[in-house]
């Protein structure tokens, strides 16, 4: 019961904390979110947009009950994808929760010995850093389903042990992850690009996001995301050239900013290429070049420019 209590008061926590980025009601203008985001019982929401279920004090399964365990709940054995819900994950049952031990989640390479896919989507379980630790998976064809172990990283093991898990609903997902048009869902993110013929200087194209579209130029703080970007720009709408974002040094030279949130840019690798910020006073505003990594750029200069709607 206490286990339930902690988990109710972690929902409620999370929910508020990071009922975030993407949801919202029909009605773009009215800027609240759809209350249908809430996860279905027993799940809570982690991260932005992931239900998932950890099993209690005490509830051991081997790989197989465990997925029919969470079957009943109408879930599955969780899809850990991302290294940042791997990280909340580890907090969740360390710190709040206190579960110390190992927690089976939905991977597997008993298909082909060394070929990890998580087997609600058979797409590939991502290998080596930040994920796994050296030298794993180590079991070779004693060892085909996938758990986070009690450090904390992926690893291979035995499906017949017992241990905890970590159990994911599905059906919530598009609800959790719809964008209003015309933005669209780039990892937890509302993103938009205003049409090939539409370039703007710096400060124009902040307030194009702003008034025709209720967002502002985009906060592109994780590396994951400027990658999943990167490819929406050059694989989906098969644009080429420089966009501008939501960054600056306009008001300390070499100081990098987020204008909207008022929070550091992040420098260097692999944001940044060697070399760059290379302008000094003569550029001071952020853009994603050509070549996907952060430049500074004058803001006379008229560019592409990424849009994002936020919540908060
Ligand atoms: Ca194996
Ligand atoms: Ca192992
Ligand atoms: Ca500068
Ligand atoms: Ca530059």
């Amino acid at each position: 019961m206490k286990v339930i209590l902690v988990v109710a008061a972690v929902a409620v926590v999370v929910v508020f904390v990071v009922a975030g980025d993407c949801t919202w009601s029909q009605d773009i203008n009215s800027r609240s979110w759809d209350e249908s985001v809430i996860c279905p019982e027993p799940y809570t929401l982690i991260g932005n947009t992931t239900c998932l279920y950890i099993s209690q004090w005490g509830v051991v399964r081997n790989w197989s009950a465990a997925q029919t365990y969470c079957s009943v709940y109408e879930g599955e054995l969780a899809v850990i994808n991302d290294c940042a819900l791997l990280g909340e994950v580890w907090t969740l049952t360390q710190h709040v929760l206190n579960l110390t031990g190992n927690f089976w989640v939905g991977g597997s390479d008993a298909e082909a010995e060394d070929s990890w896919v998580w087997e609600r989507t058979v797409k590939n379980v991502p290998m080596g850093v930040p994920f796994w630790l050296p030298g794993h998976p180590d079991g070779d064809t004693d060892e085909n389903k996938l758990m986070i172990a009690d450090n904390g990283y992926f690893t291979d093991a035995n499906e017949t042990q017992e241990h905890f898990f970590i159990c994911q609903d599905f059906s919530t997902l598009g609800s959790i992850t719809g964008c209003n048009a015309p933005y669209i869902l780039i990892g937890s993110s509302c993103f938009y690009i205003p049409p090939w013929e539409v370039l703007r200087n710096w400060q124009d194209a902040q307030e194009y996001c702003i008034e025709g579209l209720l967002g502002e130029l985009a906060v592109i703080s994780d590396c994951d995301t400027l990658g999943q970007v990167w490819n929406w720009i050059h694989y989906d709408l098969n644009m080429t050239g420089s966009f501008w974002v939501g960054g600056s040094d306009s008001a300390m030279e070499g100081t990098w900013v987020w204008e909207r949130v008022w929070q550091r840019v992040p420098m260097g690798v692999p944001y940044w290429l060697h070399g760059q910020p290379d302008g000094d006073n003569a550029e001071n505003k952020l853009i994603i070049a050509k070549n996907g990594f952060f430049d500074d750029e004058n803001e006379s200069q008229e560019n592409y420019f990424i849009c994002q709607y936020f919540l908060d």
